[in-house]
């Protein structure tokens, strides 16, 4: 019994120890603008190809110089007519020769911010107004699923989970105006995001290839853009770090 006391003790105080490591510093709400676009067998690796629009709000836990919390909401569209030019599906009819597709997508994400560099540290904030970071989490991912039926088919919300991970730069533009770029990826498990019924090709297989893998084949899509924050929330610091 004594043991496990002890044992306890020490659980509750690495626990109170690992909460003040871990107390914010400072939080950051803003906003995110950016373009998006769909990686899967309709195109396997063009970046940026028929980009849409994104947007998303974003909240950031600030842990320390170099670590921080984020979590985002994103609303984006990926779709457009495949293939690149020049390119024809195996899968295809005579009658078609491309494939077009449309699917708005919501996206929440909790992700861990790791910075390059010391990033506004309280005691020297002029010198650290500027880091690149890299990013990863775990995501969910919103859609329509479209699933056949007997009354030949329907689309209700799914939700699925997904691997975010991403880079980018922040700066710090004003006492407390955060500008950032960055390009941020999912990774799905799933591949029907490109998939709104039956039809002349199939976004699952348009080469014919009939190997599917669940690395190669599974959906991605990307955003990348332009995040504006700015601090809601400074936890107290003494009076020497600059204010
Ligand atoms: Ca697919």
């Amino acid at each position: 019994m004594r043991c496990k006391g002890h044992t306890i003790l020490v659980l509750i105080v690495t626990f109170l120890s690992s909460v003040s490591v871990f107390s914010q510093e400072r939080i950051e709400g803003g906003v995110f603008l950016g373009m998006s676009y769909y990686n899967g067998d309709l195109n396997p690796s063009k970046q940026f190809y028929n980009a849409k629009p994104a947007v998303g709000a974003l909240i950031r836990v600030v842990l320390n110089e170099r670590l921080a919390f984020k979590g985002t909401l994103t609303a984006l569209e990926i779709g457009g007519s495949y293939p690149q030019s020049g390119l024809q599906y195996p899968s295809a009819s005579a009658r078609s020769s491309s494939y077009s597709f449309k699917r708005s997508l919501a996206d929440f994400s909790t992700q861990l911010e790791i910075n390059f560099f010391e990033y506004d540290h309280p005691f020297r904030r002029k010198e650290t107004r500027f880091t690149p970071f890299i990013s990863g989490g775990l995501a969910y991912t919103v859609y329509r699923r479209y699933e056949s039926n007997d009354s030949g088919g329907s689309e209700n919300p799914h939700f699925i989970l997904s691997l975010p991970f991403g880079a980018g730069v922040k700066w710090k533009a004003t006492d407390w105006l955060h500008v950032g770029l960055e390009w941020n990826f999912r990774k799905t498990f799933v591949d029907d995001l490109d998939f709104m019924g039956p039809g002349d090709i199939n976004p699952t297989d348009p080469y014919g290839f009939q190997q599917p893998s669940d690395w190669h084949n599974n959906d991605w899509y990307s955003f990348a853009g332009v995040s504006l924050t700015m601090d809601i929330f400074h936890r107290n610091v003494p009076c020497n770090a600059g204010y």
